[in-house]
């Protein structure tokens, strides 16, 4: 099972990495790392398949140095993983040097190997006495997330390649106060629009603290939602714009235009913290590159009868991975050619997250994934239509390097390139995996 390019198809640079991130990896329970809402939102029964939690998970703290041998093995330039702010910070201000100790071993592991360290200070791993005083509702988070960005860019920030500050903004604020499907599992649209907002005001935080130590290859990375309308109504139409100001143009008007999206503000600004205002010129000052994460798609139905945003998703026709999420690289190319037009034009792009959950199987010791090597290969194919077409791709990273947790569905959804066997946590090289081994191995 091969893929349909190899690494001469891209421009002379051209990035391929695997992706992870800490608590979905590491061990939560290792190196004095302090509790996440993430570990208290699990143990309450209903919010996550099995009760599953991080605790273990892949063993990376204790076994980060096999990982990063089949990450060279496979012939990748670079690996993004994520710094654990309850780890680094185990009551979200004191310094744990166990964890920095860590992620110092970590980089140098990596570099010692010849990849490139790609750095994201937070995904998602907000520590629980940050959620003590409301997490992202609060200001006082994205002002004490400078603290932890501060701490470890003075530890690690001479050897990482590039830092991406956010992971998924929309997750930390919409889909985990508005949705309620992640922690903090809140439902209510006043918690949402504080996160919606202080989560941009954590990014334009970082930044400054990064841009003051001299950081230069900086970015955000989001997860932009490609909506479709259900059918050419009026209604589903404006529901699908309506899709749009809250998974899109939110952050990127905030990000590149320094204002949220006036639709948005008009229907709901009413909860937005006072004088966030005056934070703008703050969360939009220049990036480096933009990092998107790209799954599938959004399809929109209107909801009239509901309170606002008035919509609904639809369940698509097309076939669907492990999540039930349609296969539809269609969207990326849409997508990234649509951003590059209206907002980023000559910032390099990176996909910093593209895979598919599939339940994988060991069978006489491999773990066949033919569905998961068509899809990376048609959504690389997007790719090269869309740096065909000029838009200035600078990367992409699998998720994810392994199998892991996977929030709310706990172990059950495997992403990886890697099996791991959770029992015993053997890993297994699965056929996508040697599919990028033979794509981007070869020497130019
Ligand atoms: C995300 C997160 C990852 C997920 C992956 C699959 O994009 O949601 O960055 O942590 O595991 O996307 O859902």
């Amino acid at each position: 099972m091969a893929f349909s390019f190899t690494r001469q198809d891209f421009p002379e640079g051209f990035m391929f990495g695997a992706a992870t991130a800490a608590y979905q990896i590491e061990g939560s329970k290792f190196g004095k790392c302090g509790s996440s809402h993430w570990d208290t939102w699990a143990a309450t029964p209903g919010n996550v398949v099995g009760a599953d939690d991080g605790s273990v998970a892949c063993d990376h703290y204790h076994r980060y140095a096999e990982d990063l041998d089949i990450i060279k093995s496979g012939g990748f330039d670079a690996y993004r993983f994520s710094t654990s702010w309850a780890r680094v910070m185990p009551d979200g201000k004191t310094i744990n040097q166990d964890g920095l100790d860590y992620y110092d071993r970590l980089v140098d592991a990596i570099t010692e190997r010849g990849i490139k360290p790609n750095l994201t200070l937070y995904h998602w791993e907000l520590p629980s006495a940050m959620a003590d005083i409301g997490g992202w509702m609060n200001r006082e988070t994205p002002l004490r997330f400078g603290d932890m960005t501060r701490a470890v860019i003075e530890r690690i920030g001479d050897r990482v390649e590039r830092v991406a500050t956010i992971n998924e903004p929309w997750c930390v604020a919409w889909l985990s106060h508005f949705l309620g499907g992640q922690a903090p599992g809140l439902r209510d649209i006043r918690a949402a629009m504080r996160a919606m907002h202080h989560i941009q005001l954590a990014h334009g935080t970082a930044m400054q603290v990064l841009r003051d130590h001299g950081q230069d290859n900086l970015g955000i990375v989001l997860n932009l939602g490609h909506g479709e309308p259900a059918s050419q109504n009026a209604d589903d139409i404006a529901a699908t714009k309506t899709f749009d100001a809250i998974h899109t143009r939110w952050f990127m008007d905030s990000l590149f235009k320094g204002h949220y999206p006036k639709d948005m503000i008009d229907a709901v600004g009413q909860h937005m913290p006072d004088g966030y205002e005056n934070d703008m010129d703050l969360i939009s000052q220049p990036l480096d590159w933009l990092g998107i994460n790209y799954y599938t798609r959004g399809i929109v139905k209107a909801a009239p009868e509901q309170p606002w945003p008035h919509m609904d998703g639809v369940e698509g026709p097309l076939p669907k991975t492990q999540m039930g999420w349609e296969i539809y690289p269609e969207g990326l190319e849409m997508l990234l050619k649509r951003i590059h037009a209206e907002y980023t034009f000559d910032l390099p792009l990176m996909v910093t997250e593209n895979g598919m959950a599939n339940d994988d199987t060991i069978e006489n010791g491999r773990c066949d994934d033919p569905v998961r090597v068509k899809y990376f290969d048609d959504h690389l194919q997007a790719v090269l239509r869309c740096i065909a077409d000029g838009v200035p791709m600078q990367g992409y990273f699998g998720w994810s390097l392994l199998d892991n947790y996977e929030w709310a569905f706990g172990y059950e959804k495997r992403f990886g390139l890697v099996h791991v066997d959770y029992e015993t946590q053997v890993r297994t090289p699965k056929a996508s995996f040697e599919a990028f081994r033979q794509a981007i191995s070869t020497n130019r």
